[in-house]
């Protein structure tokens, strides 16, 4: 009757090493890089970023808010064409990018027009996880994105 113990003393020793972190179980972990938003020319602006996952169940981005618009929405491109979605899925053990051209944050109603070199403190919220609050660098307006909002 050993053998059975052995057994539930691995499995919990595995279950310890992927709960690590010691939260209080929540399953995706979400880290954000390569933000970044081109110095906006209109009252709109547009933000790119990247959410890396490295837990093992997906979530999904289903608001974001910042103190510099009154509305931020979250835009998808399909062939070449923008539209409001209500929320992207972040797989597990992976990412989802918003990219030029892609996937993309877009403020509007905007309070003040961030100029390059300034920081935007941008809030986003989740299905699952906690919010994450990104200061997102204001790059030069080269990056503009396409027309067609
Ligand atoms: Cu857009």
């Amino acid at each position: 009757m050993r053998r059975p113990a052995a057994a539930a003393l691995i499995v919990a020793g595995a279950l310890a090493l992927t709960g690590c972190g010691g939260s209080d179980g929540g399953p995706a972990e979400l880290s954000v890089g390569s933000a970044y938003m081109p110095q906006p020319v209109s009252d709109m602006a547009a933000g790119f970023l990247t959410i890396t996952n490295e837990g093992d169940s997906a979530d999904r981005l289903t608001s974001v808010s910042s103190d510099v618009a009154g509305q931020v929405t979250v835009h998808e491109t399909v062939d070449g064409a923008m539209r409001e979605v209500e929320s992207l899925d972040i797989p597990a053990h992976g990412s989802l990018v918003l990219e030029s051209g892609g996937n993309h944050l877009m403020f509007e109603q905007l309070k003040r027009k961030p100029k390059q070199g300034q920081k935007v403190s941008v809030e986003l919220r989740f299905a699952e996880s906690d919010p994450l609050t990104v200061e997102i660098p204001v790059k030069p307006a080269t990056y503009t994105p396409k027309t067609g909002h």
